[in-house]
C-alpha cells in the first residue's frame, strides 16, 4: 500500500535504538520459515453466508473469500510445504467504496479490533489460528499503522487523529505527514493515537498473532515505530516492514532500528529482470551482495512479486515461458538466504498485472492446468528440499567469483550451515540451452553430483557437478537454479 520509486535511501533520525540495544532486545526469528502470503477475500470462499454483495465479475469488489475459507485450505499450505502464512488485513473496514473500489483488500480499516464480516466472525478467525498453530503455521498478520480508510467513522469523529492539510504543507517530511494516496493520516505525534496503535497490537498479540507486517514504514515516524518495535520485541513478535521499493541500505538502517526483517525490493527487481526477464545475472549477484552487510541476513524477506507488484509471471509473452521461468525463479529463491515469502498463485505461475489484476482468485488443483500443476510440484520439491538442508535454510551464503565471461549466465552461491558441518553447492544457470561449463576452483574434489531439485515424475535430476583438477564442472538444463551437496566442512 505504498508507491514509490528506485532508488530508495531511508533517512533516519538520531532518535533511533541504537543497534545494539535494538539488538539486545531481539527475541523473535523466521529464520528457516518459508511463508505464504494471502489475500483472504482473494483466496477461497468457505463460507457463502459472509459474501455480502460480492460480485465475482467485478475485479474491484467483495469476492467472498473468507476465513473460514483459509482454515479448510490450511491443509493446501501443508501440502505445499510452507511453515508461515502471512494474511492481509482481516479488521472492520470502510463501508462503502472509494475510487470505485471496495475495502476488499484489507487497507481501509475502519475498526481495528474487530474482524470484518466479510471475512467471518470473531470465533472464525479464533478457530484459523487454532488450526494454524496445531499445523504448525506461524501466523503472520498485516498491521495498517499510518492510516484510516478514506470513509472510517474515525476520521469525522476523531478529527484531532489525523494531519491536516496544514500539517503536510508545512511539514520537511512529506512521507511522514501527508496522505498516502490521500488516506487519512494518523497522527502517531498525539499520546492518544500512539497509545491506539500500540494497543492494536498487543490486540492481536492477545489473538495468537506471531508477527506482525507492518505497511508503508516508511509513512509513519521514526520515533514512533521505535517504540513499537521495542514493545514488539519484549513480547517476542517478529517483525517484518514494507518499505516499498526498499534496497539491502534500507534494509539494513530499518533493521538497526529494530526491525526484525523487511522486505527486498532490489532483489526482486534484479530477479523479475534476469529470471523473468532474460537479462543477465549481474544484478542479481550485485543485490546479493549488498545483503552480506545487513545486520540480519538470515531475516530478510525474499519474494517474486506480492499483491502490488505486477504478477513474477507477467513479465514474459509467452505463456510457456511464464511456467518455465516461474519454476526457475520459485526455485532460485529457495536456494537463497533469508525468508522466502511466496504470494498465493505464484506456485501455479499466475498471470496479472498492476493491481487488481494482480488479485485474481486464487485457483486450486480441479482448476489447474497440466502446467500449473507442475509449477506447483516444482515449488513443492523446492521447498521440501530447502526446509530438509541446514545448510540452504540457515546456512552462510558467499558468492564464488567466476570468470566475467560466465557471469552473465551463470551464479554460483556456497552455502554452510557451520554447525552442522554442512554444505550446499548452489549454482543459477540463465542460460537457454543446456550447457556445461568448467570453472576454476578450490573446492575440494569430489565425485559426480547430482542436483537436489527434481522435475515432476524425475527421480534423479539431469543437473550434474563435480569437482576435479581444480576445477568445478556443470552439467545444466536451461534456465533453473540447481542445488549440490558438497562434503562437509
Ligand atoms: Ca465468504
Amino acid at each position: 500500500m505504498a508507491k514509490c520509486s528506485f532508488p530508495v535511501l531511508a533517512f533516519l533520525s538520531a532518535a533511533l535504538l541504537s543497534p545494539a540495544s535494538a539488538a539486545s532486545l531481539s527475541a523473535a526469528s523466521f529464520a528457516g520459515q518459508v511463508i505464504y502470503q494471502v489475500m483472504p477475500d482473494r483466496f477461497f470462499n468457505g463460507d457463502p453466508s459472509n459474501d455480502g454483495d460480492a460480485d465475482l465479475a467485478n475485479p474491484r469488489a467483495w469476492h467472498g473469500g473468507d476465513l473460514a475459507g483459509l482454515t479448510s485450505k490450511l491443509s493446501y499450505l501443508t501440502d505445499l510445504g510452507v511453515s508461515a502464512v502471512w494474511l492481509t488485513p482481516i479488521y472492520q473496514q470502510q463501508t462503502g467504496r472509494s475510487f470505485d473500489t471496495d475495502a476488499y483488500h484489507g487497507y481501509w480499516p475502519a475498526d481495528f479490533r474487530k474482524v470484518d464480516s466479510h471475512f467471518g466472525t470473531q470465533a472464525q478467525w479464533e478457530d484459523l489460528v487454532k488450526a494454524a498453530h496445531a499445523g504448525g503455521f506461524k501466523v503472520v498478520l498485516d498491521q495498517v499503522i499510518n492510516h484510516f480508510g478514506y470513509l472510517a467513522p474515525a476520521v469525522q469523529a476523531q478529527p484531532s487523529w489525523f494531519h491536516t492539510q496544514a500539517d503536510c504543507d508545512k511539514a520537511t517530511n512529506k512521507d511522514v505527514v501527508c496522505p498516502l494516496a490521500g488516506l487519512p493520516d494518523l497522527r502517531q505525534e498525539d499520546p492518544a493515537v500512539k497509545d491506539f496503535l500500540f494497543q492494536n497490537d498487543a490486540y492481536w498479540r492477545g489473538q495468537g498473532v506471531d508477527a506482525f507486517r507492518y505497511d508503508a514504514i516508511k509513512n509513519v515516524p521514526q520515533d514512533f515505530l521505535t517504540a513499537l518495535l521495542t514493545r514488539d520485541k519484549a513480547a517476542g513478535t517478529w517483525t517484518l516492514g514494507e518499505y516499498y521499493g526498499a534496497d539491502a541500505l534500507s534494509v539494513a538502517q530499518y533493521q538497526k532500528a529494530g526491525f526484525d526483517s523487511l522486505f527486498d525490493f532490489q532483489l526482486q527487481d534484479a530477479m523479475k529482470q534476469s529470471v523473468m526477464g532474460g537479462s543477465g545475472l549481474s544484478r542479481v549477484a550485485s543485490a546479493l551482495d549488498a545483503l552480506n552487510s545487513v545486520p540480519k541476513p538470515d531475516e530478510v524477506a525474499l519474494f517474486l512479486d506480492n499483491h502490488d507488484l505486477p504478477r513474477f509471471a507477467q513479465g514474459s509473452l509467452f505463456e510457456d515461458t511464464g511456467i518455465q521461468r516461474t519454476k526457475y525463479g520459485l526455485r532460485a529463491l529457495m536456494t537463497l538466504r533469508g525468508v522466502p515469502v511466496i504470494w498465493q498463485g505464484t506456485e501455479i505461475a499466475m498471470r496479472g498485472g498492476a493491481d487488481p489484476d494482480n488479485r485474481r482468485d486464487m485457483r486450486f488443483e480441479s482448476q489447474w492446468t497440466p502446467a500449473e500443476k507442475q509449477v506447483f510440484e516444482v515449488t513443492k520439491n523446492a521447498i521440501k528440499v530447502r526446509r530438509a538442508s541446514a545448510a540452504l535454510s540457515l546456512g552462510t551464503q558467499t558468492r564464488l567469483n567466476l570468470p566475467d565471461s560466465l557471469s552473465a549466465n551463470l551464479m554460483v552461491l556456497l552455502r554452510e550451515d557451520k554447525k552442522s558441518g554442512q554444505r550446499v553447492l548452489v549454482v543459477w544457470h540463465n542460460g537457454d540451452g543446456r550447457a556445461s561449463y568448467s570453472v576454476k576452483t578450490s573446492l575440494a574434489p569430489q565425485a559426480l553430483t547430482r542436483g537436489l531439485f527434481l522435475d515432476p515424475g524425475e527421480t534423479l535430476s539431469s543437473a550434474k557437478m563435480s569437482v576435479s583438477g581444480g576445477y568445478l564442472h556443470l552439467s545444466l538444463p536451461p534456465k533453473t537454479a540447481a542445488a549440490f551437496i558438497l562434503g562437509k566442512l
